[in-house]
C-alpha cells in the first residue's frame, strides 16, 4: 500500500516593493494658528530640521515666546503677523505667549 501523501506547497513569494528612500532628509513644514487665544495645535511633533509657522489670526496681539530662548522667540504678532522657527535640536520645547500666561504650546522635536 502507497500513501501518496505529498504535501502540495502553496506559499508563493510575493515580491515587495519598497520605494525608493532618498538619502536626503525631507524638511517639512507645519503650521500653527494662534486662534482664539490659544495654540491650535497646542502640541506638535516635528522632525530636527523641520520649520513651523505661527500665525496670528486673532486682532489681539500675541507672542510665541520660549523660556530661555529669546533667539527662538518672536516679539509681538499683530493680526496676520508670523513667526517661523526652524528646530536645529532634538528636545522638548515649551512655550507661551507673553500677554496672555495661559496660552502655552509644546513642540516636540524628534530625530
Ligand atoms: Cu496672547
Amino acid at each position: 500500500m502507497t500513501t501518496t501523501s505529498a504535501p502540495e506547497s502553496t506559499t508563493t513569494t510575493v515580491p515587495v516593493v519598497v520605494a525608493p528612500t532618498s538619502s536626503v532628509p525631507v524638511s517639512s513644514s507645519y503650521s500653527i494658528d494662534i486662534s482664539g487665544f490659544s495654540f491650535a495645535p497646542s502640541a506638535l511633533t516635528v522632525q530636527v530640521g523641520d520649520t513651523v509657522t505661527w500665525t496670528n489670526l486673532d486682532s489681539a496681539t500675541h507672542t510665541v515666546t520660549f523660556n530661555g530662548s529669546p533667539s527662538l522667540s518672536s516679539g509681538g504678532l499683530q493680526e496676520g503677523g508670523t513667526h517661523s522657527v526652524t528646530f536645529d535640536s532634538v528636545g522638548t520645547y515649551a512655550y507661551g505667549c507673553s500677554p496672555h500666561a495661559y496660552m502655552q504650546g509644546t513642540i516636540t522635536v524628534t530625530k
